[in-house]
């Protein structure tokens, strides 16, 4: 197993043209650059890499002059497919991670099975139409997208949260400190399954 777990992909389709890089084990010394071409959707993967302690470059190019959809949901499967190929078999893991985090009077709860079945349930209850030139229906859309190519269990609930930026930044919070615990290593080479596989 590699001291530290990286990707580099690049995803081209007629709506979008993606880069991304990435590094799980850079807690300590990160360098984050994104630039998906929505700035609130760039705040959200910034404060998903900064609390999971990775280091994440990530750039698209995408079709924002029809609008949000394809830029926001590619980055996403980008993202998870990246994830996926950083963190190879998982071996020697923890595999479960859980995670509340607040921002403010906002709360969101994250819990995350690196289970190689990919599931998502995401509750984000947002009001606003829009946060920035972000539609407020692509959130838990990037989210679940996330875990459907990164083939992963998500369950994202906010609890609590009157601000929309607040409820769905704690949400992206709180999947980062889940994600953290749940990739981190065991000092094993077990494979965290009764199966002997994932
Ligand atoms: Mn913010």
């Amino acid at each position: 197993m590699s001291l530290t777990r990286t990707a580099t992909l690049s995803r081209k389709t007629n709506e979008t043209n993606i880069n991304v890089a990435l590094c799980l084990d850079s807690a300590g010394d990160q360098v984050i650059e994104i630039n998906s071409g929505i700035g609130f959707l760039d705040h959200m993967y910034h404060a998903l890499a900064k609390h999971s302690g990775w280091s994440l470059s990530l750039n698209c190019k995408g079709d924002l002059h029809i609008d949000d959809h394809h830029s926001a949901e590619d980055t996403a499967i980008a993202l998870g497919l990246a994830f996926k190929q950083a963190l190879g078999e998982p071996r020697g893991i923890k595999r479960f991670g859980c995670a509340y985090a607040p921002l403010d009077e906002a709360l969101s709860r994250a819990v995350v099975d690196i289970s190689g079945r990919p599931f998502a349930d995401i509750n984000l209850e947002l009001k606003r139409e829009k946060i920035g030139e972000l539609s407020t229906e692509m959130i838990p859309h990037v989210l679940s997208s996330f875990a459907t190519s990164a083939g992963i269990t998500l369950h994202i609930d906010v609890l609590k949260g009157k601000n929309d930026h607040h409820r769905a930044e704690s949400s992206f919070k709180a999947l980062a400190v889940a994600i953290r615990q749940a990739i981190e290593r065991t000092g094993t080479n077990d494979v965290p399954s009764t199966k002997g596989s994932l």
